[in-house]
């Protein structure tokens, strides 16, 4: 199968609009999560991406505000309580059947990453949409960790789920691991926008990159590229 997958658009549409134009015509288009939050857009996002029937997976930051809509006790920031208030009910019943994961061929599509003891098969898998590090015996970190041996789960995944493309760490340019893809280029911080095209999703580590320049620095970001 011929895929489109872009990376986080954090509320950019202008870019993800130019992206779009870019990118071969007439495949299927997945976004990796994180549509909203952070940028000038999140609605709009949201109503775009369902009227152009393009698929995409839950980000943590979807997950935020599904869990508020679900009535869980969740805390949003000044941002996100603007955020919510801006979804029709029609977008927040779009965002809460939002799979956790798409899986096609040997091609796995989820936000942030896994760790090689994890099954996607399982239960709980909500460590997808925030995984970075990993402690020596493969566990998941939180962000604010001080663990001296932790490890991007990339690193050492050896793919036993399948090859996967993700978002939710920012490389200044689409980065490749043994075992998966990391297509998250920040452009809510200013740099640029990215998708990658699968011309077989039996082999999606032959893929191609396509990017577009951020319009401005919507959002400062706690490091430099
Ligand atoms: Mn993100």
């Amino acid at each position: 199968m011929e895929i489109i997958v872009y990376g986080d658009i954090h509320g950019c549409l202008e870019e993800f609009i130019e992206l779009r134009k870019r990118v071969p015509k007439n495949k299927i288009e997945i976004c990796v999560g994180d549509l909203i939050d952070r940028g000038k857009y999140a609605n709009e996002v949201i109503e775009y991406v369902m009227k152009n029937n393009i698929k995409s997976i839950i980000g943590n930051h979807e997950y935020k505000h599904i869990r508020k809509y679900w009535g869980r006790k969740v805390k949003l920031d000044e941002n996100q309580k603007e955020v919510y208030k801006s979804f029709t009910k029609e977008s927040l019943e779009f965002l809460s059947n939002l799979p956790m994961f798409i899986k096609i061929d040997n091609t796995t599509i989820l936000h942030a990453g896994i760790s090689n003891k994890m099954d996607l098969n399982d239960k709980k898998i909500e460590h997808i949409l925030y995984m970075r590090d990993l402690d020596e015996n493969e566990n998941f970190l939180s962000i604010n960790h001080d663990n001296p041996n932790a490890k991007y789960w990339a690193e050492i995944y050896n793919g036993n789920q399948g090859f996967i493309i993700h978002g939710h760490q920012v490389f200044s340019e689409v980065t490749k691991f043994p075992n998966s893809i990391a297509i998250d280029t920040g452009c809510v911080y200013g740099n640029k926008l990215s998708a990658i095209y699968i011309n077989d999703t039996t082999k999606p580590w032959e893929y191609e990159v396509f990017s577009v320049n951020a319009k401005k620095e919507y959002e400062k970001y706690y490091k430099k590229f």
